[in-house]
């Protein structure tokens, strides 16, 4: 059950792969195809049922890249449903303190680590084919936490994000921007320092960090600059196959 995004980090490397909120499984088998480490299935825009997130997780598997569940806000129901399914890990939008970190660290993992509620029959659990210790110990080990950080209050709280126990920082750069009050200047001096003063925390406590792109020359930049994860927007990735042809 190990999970390949968390190894690939653990090695240096930088996962790639792309965030998408439209309900195709044969799209999502096309991003695995394409060789895209993974796919956050994006449920906190996106408009998916859970039994269409759990067939976007069967497509993500078939065709062999990494499924995770972005889900709308951190509560402990949307963890659990979002796991149950299948996902190898979750992000969780709009987290600003250490302590709202801490809560999604302890809702993904089985006791004694956290209070993540356990049925067997579940399909994360092979519906009841992995019982007990290797199945919660497994999961434990294997399912990635990341939480988003996407305001000026979680730059300011960033070191105690990263000591919350979470797997993955990953700045979302359209909230923090509009949160930050530069809409419309992404690379705003202010918002490069902010990103810059999270990838110096995650550096010093070991946490490694992620942040979204739209384009290849996006994705070069990042991974030079240090991320360890970079989701590409998968309409921005359409929208540029689209218009090569039309334009
Ligand atoms: C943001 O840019 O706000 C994000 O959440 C990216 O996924
Ligand atoms: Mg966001």
């Amino acid at each position: 059950m190990a999970n390949p995004i968390k190894q690939m980090m653990a090695e240096g490397k930088t996962a790639v792969g792309s965030f998408i909120g439209i309900y195709s499984p044969s799209l999502a088998e096309m991003l695995g195809h394409s060789g895209f480490d993974f796919v956050v299935i994006d449920n906190e825009h996106g408009s998916y049922s859970w039994g269409e997130v759990e067939n976007m997780i069967r497509a993500c598997e078939l065709a062999g890249t990494t499924p995770i569940v972005r889900i709308v806000n951190s509560t402990q129901s949307e963890i659990l449903k979002a796991l149950d399914r299948g996902a190898k890990g979750i992000h969780v939008p709009q987290i600003n303190t250490g302590a709202e970190a801490r809560a999604v660290v302890e809702a993904a993992k089985f006791p004694p680590h956290g209070t993540r509620g356990v049925a067997y029959s579940v399909r994360a659990a092979k519906y009841g084919l992995n019982k007990g210790s290797s199945y919660l110990q497994g999961s434990n080990d294997d399912v990635l936490v990341c939480v988003h950080i996407e305001t000026p209050q979680a730059v300011e709280n960033v070191d105690e994000i990263m000591t919350s126990g979470i797997d993955l920082a990953f700045i979302g750069p359209t909230d923090l921007s509009v949160s930050a009050g530069y809409p419309d200047n992404p690379d705003h001096p202010e918002l490069e320092a902010m990103r810059n003063r999270v990838l110096e925390s995650g550096r010093k406590h070991g946490i490694p960090v992620g942040i979204l792109s739209t384009d290849r020359a996006g994705l070069d930049r990042f991974r030079n600059w240090g991320a360890s994860y970079v989701g590409i927007n998968f309409t921005s990735m359409l929208y540029s196959a689209f218009t090569s042809i039309t334009r």
